[in-house]
């Protein structure tokens, strides 16, 4: 694969593509996948199913991709929730619709893919759950082994029964997911495992493909995108999705990137809002989204320049407008989501409010992960099921 290579984000050192490295070994900063792409032709994929591999001119080419049919999401216009925030045009992409309920299955796709051409036997991440869900899977169908490391006590029950479910080792961690990560990157060097959290730039790959449905879903890209961040692996993906696409001439205008955190894991906003370079670390990250509990995201100069470069923003939100938000969304729109994704709605709010995006801009919110991962939050936020005897006139004293 001469057309592909990886290379530091910082100082620009390159790498061979199949040189087993998360980070430059001259300055230490993350790297990118870097391709010399061929002239695009965009009827050479517009016949192929909507899905992560129809967009495989743009990632790495492999002899067998491990898939379940994973991408494809839907695009939902959102009018009811649109008119509660005064604004016209807003849509949702539910990436909770995939294989596994999280977006995590688009960057698995591709970077279980890359571990089987690479020959590794056992794939490796830390996780406050999706990840270690969709690994879980993705390494079963690819008849790979998985270890997974999570927050002890910390990870929401739906993800923790998919990851046990899919076979994976589970270990739970007695610390948050940032000690989780840098005992995966340890017990990698030490053991040999392929990492695959989102400092691996061949998972981001994949996740950039949320980029390119939108706009193809479109037909244009929009003025915004707004999608909660953690590790911030996410927002970095669809800035290098965006600005491939706008290198290549495939599109002309860059939408703004906006990511939300929780208030108590807000490093990246917070370097944000004192208009910062760089990022101060959280040590003891807390909100009740534990899929955005994390205080140290390796992303964070990957995420900073998709801000900086869109003319983005980012914004911080409380647990109480996430819970506010995540009701908001499923009695307006019929969209269940977990409490991280629905930190994008929240976010829209504070973000119309304080006058950063103008309220006739076409908006796209991402909803990361599912509803059903996090069980234990309706139940505990939401109205009781009401006991009723089988006796039709106790209904309707009920319902009057
Ligand atoms: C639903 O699973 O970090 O900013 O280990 O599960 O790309 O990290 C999950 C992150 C947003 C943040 N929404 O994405 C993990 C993990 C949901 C998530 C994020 C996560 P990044």
């Amino acid at each position: 694969m001469e057309n592909m290579w990886l290379e530091c984000i910082r100082c620009h050192k390159k790498f061979p593509w199949n040189t087993v490295i998360y980070t430059c070994d001259q300055c230490g900063a993350l790297l990118d996948v870097k391709y010399r792409f061929e002239e695009p032709n965009p009827e050479s994929w517009r016949g192929k199913p909507f899905s992560v591999w129809r967009y495989e001119n743009f990632l790495p080419k492999v002899r067998e991709k491990v898939s379940l049919n994973e991408g494809g999401t839907s695009l939902y216009k959102c009018d009811r929730l649109a008119e509660k925030f005064g604004i016209k045009n807003l849509w949702i992409k539910n990436e909770g619709e995939n294989p596994t309920g999280s977006f995590k299955d688009r960057g698995m796709t591709v970077g279980v893919s890359l571990a089987k051409e690479l020959g590794s036997r056992t794939v490796a991440c830390a996780s406050t759950g999706n990840t270690s869900a969709s690994l879980a899977a993705y390494a079963a169908k690819a008849g790979l082994k998985c270890v997974v490391m999570i927050p002890s006590g910390k990870i929401a029950l739906g993800k923790l029964a998919q990851a046990i479910m899919y076979g994976a080792i589970v270990l739970a961690v007695e610390g948050n997911f940032d000690q989780a990560l840098n005992l995966v990157e340890q017990s990698s060097k030490r053991l040999g495992l392929y990492i695959l959290n989102s400092l691996n730039p061949y998972r981001l790959e994949g996740q950039k493909t949320i980029a390119y449905e939108v706009i193809e879903q479109l037909g244009e890209p929009p003025d915004a995108i707004i999608l909660p961040v953690g590790n911030a692996g996410n927002i970095s993906a669809i800035h290098k999705g965006i600005t491939e696409w706008k290198q290549l001439g495939l599109i002309e205008q860059t939408p703004r990137l906006i990511g939300i955190q929780a208030e108590g894991a807000a490093p990246i906003a917070h370097a944000y809002k004192k208009k910062k370079r760089e990022v101060t670390f959280i040590e003891n990250p807390e909100t009740l989204a534990t899929a955005i509990r994390i205080g140290k995201p390796v992303n964070w100069e990957k995420a900073l320049r998709a801000i900086y470069d869109t003319n983005g923003a980012a914004e911080t939100v409380t647990d109480e407008q996430i819970l506010q938000a995540q009701k908001l969304l499923a009695r307006t729109e019929g969209i269940f989501v977990e409490p991280a994704s629905a930190a994008s709605i929240a976010g829209l709010t504070k973000i119309l409010d304080a006058g950063l995006i103008d309220k006739d801009e076409r908006i796209v919110c991402i909803t990361t992960g599912h509803g059903l991962k996090d069980p234990d939050t309706p139940i505990r936020t939401c109205e009781k099921p009401i006991q009723v005897k089988p006796d039709p006139e106790i209904i309707e004293k009920v319902l009057q």
